[in-house]
């Protein structure tokens, strides 16, 4: 692949582009269809065969998901990547491809809910073994390598305490035990615009799309990124016959539309985090903040090592713990009390109930998500109008 030298707001716009023959529609076309006409069998068949390029059926790719996907690869510094129904449908279709009965992953203990629930649940009820540690403890990972290894997986900045893991530490401690071991990083609280994961050694790169890549709070998505051979391999296998975990044209076509805005977006995504986050930190109301972008967090120096901004979303517990947290929670005007973060909207909720409650209160404990901490996705308004609302929530701890 010829590589990329355009920035990230013309790739985002330009990348992957299809030339309308027939109209010369500037935007692509939705190609709201289930399935492709052949000319004739003999095409059918090296279609099938993988003799000749071009569309089958749309579980299988679709023109509106290749538009997009070559975009994502791009951003993403990756060869190829797979567009699919949910960020869910992006990690179990990559699992259940290079996963089976005997084989082993490791992974953070910190990660979103249903990705945790997957790992210590799902996964072991059909024999793949998981063991989920502290990605931090380099030794610990060292220790807990072993031959049947194939993947390692890292969420970081994780889901819902911004914990960071340093992700070229982990990679070559990975690949240097065994070089077919599959680093796989979930980036979707840093976007490609605050990290490139690639360039730290990882193999894999999986996205919930529904965050910021899209950006609008209006739909679901994944995207997994990585080698050509791969993405071929997630297709035929992990989405063709296990998840069918396709995205619809209609949603194609949003993130298109999303990702037009993509730079500016995360600009003013990092922006206003930032402002936000130092303003909570001096607040007296305030007991603790998680933002990468502080020096007080506890992976500040990897953070500034291995991203160029921290993106959109900031932890925090108040003075008074979970019940003044939830009165703050129940007393927002503008800020939306929803799970879900990277949109338009700045969004808040409170993990050990909402998000993160696959986790027992233990599991919560252990792994650093403590019982009173908030969740804040800043969005796009103005900052001082965020700031605003969050006082007129705090006026009623
Ligand atoms: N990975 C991360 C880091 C996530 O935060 C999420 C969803 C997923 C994967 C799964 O993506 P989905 O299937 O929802 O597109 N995180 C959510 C959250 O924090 N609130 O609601 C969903």
């Amino acid at each position: 692949m010829k590589k990329n030298t355009k920035g990230i707001g013309t790739t985002a716009i330009h990348a992957g582009k299809m030339k309308d023959v027939m109209f010369g529609s500037l935007t692509t076309p939705i190609y709201q269809t289930s399935t492709f006409i052949f000319d004739n069998c003999a095409q059918g068949g090296a279609r099938f065969a993988g003799e000749e390029d071009g569309y089958i059926y749309s579980r299988i790719g679709n023109p509106s998901a290749s538009v997009i996907e070559k975009k994502v690869a791009q951003l993403e510094g990756g060869e190829a990547a797979l567009a699919t129904a949910s960020g869910m449908g992006a990690i179990t279709s990559l699992i259940w491809t290079i996963a089976g009965a005997g084989k082993h992953i490791i992974a953070d203990s910190t990660l979103y809910g249903c990705t945790y629930a997957l790992m210590s649940k799902d996964l072991p009820r059909f024999g793949v073994e998981v063991d989920l540690i502290d990605l931090n403890d380099l030794e610990l990972l060292e220790a807990t390598l072993k031959e049947n290894t194939i993947a390692v997986f890292i969420e970081t900045p994780a889901n819902p305490n911004l914990k960071i893991t340093d992700i070229k530490a982990v990679s070559d401690i990975a690949h240097s035990y065994n070089k077919e071991i599959q680093v796989i990083c979930d980036n979707t609280f840093a976007s490609p615009y605050n990290q490139k994961p690639f360039e730290l050694g990882v193999d894999v790169i999986c996205h919930s799309a529904t965050k910021y890549l899209n950006g609008h709070g209006d739909l679901i998505a994944g995207f997994v990124v990585g080698k050509q051979s791969l993405m071929n391999e997630i297709l035929f296998v992990g989405v063709k016959n296990m998840t069918g975990a396709v995205l619809p044209a209609n949603e194609c076509y949003l993130i298109e539309r999303g990702l037009k805005t993509f730079e500016v977006r995360m600009q003013r995504h990092n922006e206003s985090a930032m402002i936000i986050a130092e303003y909570l930190e001096a607040h007296p109301k305030i007991e603790k903040v998680y933002y990468p972008g502080l020096k007080s967090h506890h992976n500040h120096e990897i953070a500034v090592k291995q991203m160029s901004g921290f993106g959109g979303v900031i932890a925090f517990e108040v003075k008074g713990g979970r019940s003044a947290g939830q009165a703050m929670l129940d007393n927002l005007d503008m800020i939306g009390l929803a799970v879900s973060l990277g949109s338009d909207e700045s969004l808040i909720e409170h993990p050990a109930s909402m998000t993160h409650s696959t986790y027992t209160e233990e599991e919560l404990i252990e792994v650093g998500i403590p019982s009173g901490l908030i969740r804040l996705s800043v969005g796009l308004e103005n900052v001082e109008d965020i700031i605003e609302d969050l006082e007129v929530g705090m006026s009623h701890m």
